[in-house]
Order: C-alpha cells, then structure tokens, then sequence
C-alpha cells in the first residue's frame, strides 16, 4: 500500500468520465521489478496483484487546461505522478512525455456515418482527437488463416499506421489449426512481410501453437493487439495469460448504447509480464493524416524501390522513370503486393 501523502509513478489503466485508475507498485517491490507478479498467475484481480495495487485517482484541475487537441488529458498507457490520499485513491498531477499515442479522430467526425448519431449533441468537439492509449511498445496484429479469410489489406493498413505513429508491430497469423497445411499457408502468407524486420507468429489459440513464442514477445511493455473482429484476440490473450478470462465469440461492449462516444479501454497485466490493451473493438485506424508520397515509403514490400524512382515525391503509378512499376513489370514485385498499395493510396487521396 501507498502511505498517504506520498507522491508516486504510476500507469494508467482505465480512464472513466470522473476519475482514471493508476497502477502503482508497492512500497516493498524492488524498483523496475514490475513483473514481480508471474508466480502467482492468474491477473484477473483488478484492484491487486503481487507487486502493486490500483488507486482510482481524480484528476487536477491544470490537467485539463493544457491546449491540447485531445478529448481527455490521459490516457491508459500513460505514466502519471500521483498524491496517494488514501489506501485506493489520489490525485492525479502530472502526466509524463509519452513515447507515442494511437489516436482516432473523435466519433462524429469522419467517422460520422456511424457514431454520427451518439455523437449529436456533442458539437464543437469534432476536430480533437481520441487517444486510444499512450506508450506503446508494440502493435500486434491479428489475422486468422481462414474464417474470416486473411486479408493483406488489413495489415498492410496497420503497419503503415503503425510506422506513422513511431510503434512496432508484430504479425500474427491465428486458427492455423483450421486448415490441413495451415502452418505453411501462414508461412506462405508472411512471405512478403520477412524481410522487412517484423516479427510474424503462426499461432493457434485453440492447439496453443506458437503461443510461448508470442507469450515471450509481449512480456514486456504495452501491447495492444488489433485485427478484425473473429480473428481470435481475446483467445490468444487468453491463451498468453489464462488470468485474463477475456470474452471470447463476442463483440464486447462496456457501455450502454448512446451514453457515450467513447469506447472504454483498460490496461490489464500479463501473468509473464508485460500489459495489454484490452479494447472492446477498435474497426480501424484513421489514415487521413498520411501525406500520399509518404505512404509509398511506408508501404511494406516495396523495400528500397522507392529509393531509385525518378522522383522524389513519386507515388508509382504512371510517372516516368518509376523502380517500383519497373519491378512490377519485370515480375520482381507480386502484383497483389502493388494491387494493395493502389487501394490504400486511393484511399489516402480520396481524403478518408
Ligand atoms: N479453431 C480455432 N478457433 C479459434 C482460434 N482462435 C479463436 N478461435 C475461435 O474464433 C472465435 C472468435 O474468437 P475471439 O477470440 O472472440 O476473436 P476476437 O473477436 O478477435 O477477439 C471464437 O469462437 C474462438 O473460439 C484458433 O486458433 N483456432
Ligand atoms: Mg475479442
Ligand atoms: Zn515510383
């Protein structure tokens, strides 16, 4: 426990409409020995683990004044400095430099068509920016082989997104345990994403293949695992940190239909160590904010091409002297690998 009075560093795990929940560690715990928790297991404890404890905090005033383009002055992931007021509560004070933050752009703006209607009534706050968390060290992706199908669009769009915004990613590829050659379609799958630094794991949830390796990669820092929804996240997780008894087969949905437009995220602990962001459902990122040029250097698979276009700003196409349509013509580049880029970069040009 935090004696009262004592300032402390924390992270932050939820964010409510009235007060956010800090994790701290406890008095006795060796400094930076947060993952002190794995001989005990199960994380699934909210208020307690063996190495610290949650404070629900409020937050001071000044927080809010900051001018920011953001729609709450924390978020889960953030590191804080707290006054412990009592066993379970305090104030929030300072929120530290974040390393990088996944933001959307507010509900009700482009995102209008479907949140439009929970956003009504809330105008004026259309151009901040909802942080979905802060201080990621990594972004896992999840795809599954078969059911729903993979789709290389999709993670194409998350590692662009994931680069822009200075996270690492991972990519996975779950319920290999679906088809017969399951492991070498995955690898197959992977194939164009190898040589570009990523971490890929074939995985299943269902026979626990691959888990270790992927249970080894998240056991340190902030994960937040994105992919379509069915794809098998809350299984994996599950399957990392049997504590967590995430739902799995369903949308989750923390809030009743209309009371907010936020979407309620925590950060909850890895009995191997490490954290996870656990979201109810992130659809997709906003790319409206990549510069067009700026995604052909992004885009995986085109590898050091760009490098020797013509131009500098050139977005491969038609321009003249361009390495990556010579590549393509020359059979050096997979047609499926340009075929994707062409979509994202019509999406990124229609403006969103
Ligand atoms: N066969 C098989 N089924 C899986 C696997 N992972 C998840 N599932 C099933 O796929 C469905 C969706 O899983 P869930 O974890 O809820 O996906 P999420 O929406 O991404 O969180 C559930 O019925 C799971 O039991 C897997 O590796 N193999
Ligand atoms: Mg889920
Ligand atoms: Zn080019």
């Amino acid at each position: 426990m935090s004696e009262r009075g004592s300032r402390r560093e924390g992270v932050v795990t939820e964010v409510g409409s009235r007060s956010v929940r800090v994790w701290v560690e406890d008095d006795d715990a060796q400094p930076g020995s947060g993952d002190a928790a794995t001989s005990s297991g199960a994380t699934d404890d909210r208020s307690a683990s063996a190495a610290g404890h949650e404070l629900r905090c409020t937050l001071r005033g000044n927080l809010w004044n900051e001018e920011r383009d953001e729609s709450r002055p924390v978020a889960v992931g953030d590191r804080v400095d707290v006054l412990v007021e009592g066993p379970d509560d305090g104030v929030v004070e300072a929120v530290h430099e974040r390393s990088n933050r996944l933001a959307r752009p507010q509900p009700a703006g482009r995102d209008g068509s479907r949140a439009g209607a929970r956003g009504k009534g809330r105008g004026g706050r259309t151009n901040l920016r909802q942080v979905v968390a802060a201080n990621l060290d990594r972004l896992v992706i999840v795809t599954a082989l078969v059911d729903p199908p993979f789709r290389a669009g999709l993670v194409d769009r998350f590692l662009v997104k994931a680069d822009m915004e200075g996270i690492d990613p991972v990519v996975v590829v779950n319920k290999v345990d679906l088809e017969p050659d399951g492991v070498e379609l995955a690898a197959a799958l992977l194939e164009p994403y190898a040589g570009e630094g990523v971490p890929l794991f074939v995985t299943s949830a269902e026979t626990g293949l691959g888990i270790d390796a992927l249970r080894a990669e998240m056991s340190e820092g902030i994960s937040l695992l994105v992919g379509h929804s069915g794809v098998g996240k809350s299984s994996l997780l599950n399957a990392v940190s049997p504590g967590l008894r995430l739902g799995v087969g369903r949308v989750t949905d923390h809030h009743g239909r209309g009371r907010h437009t936020t979407t309620r995220v925590s950060l909850k602990r890895l009995a191997a160590g490490g954290w996870v962001v656990d979201t109810p459902g992130i659809r997709e990122f906003g790319l409206d904010d990549i510069p067009a040029a700026e995604l052909a250097r992004l885009y995986p698979g085109f590898g050091t091409l760009p490098d020797a276009c013509r131009f500098n700003d050139c977005l491969h196409r038609d321009e003249p002297d361009c390495a990556v349509v010579a590549a393509l013509e020359s059979d050096e580049l997979d047609p499926e690998r340009y075929e994707g880029y062409r979509r994202i970069l019509e999406e990124v040009e229609g403006g969103g």
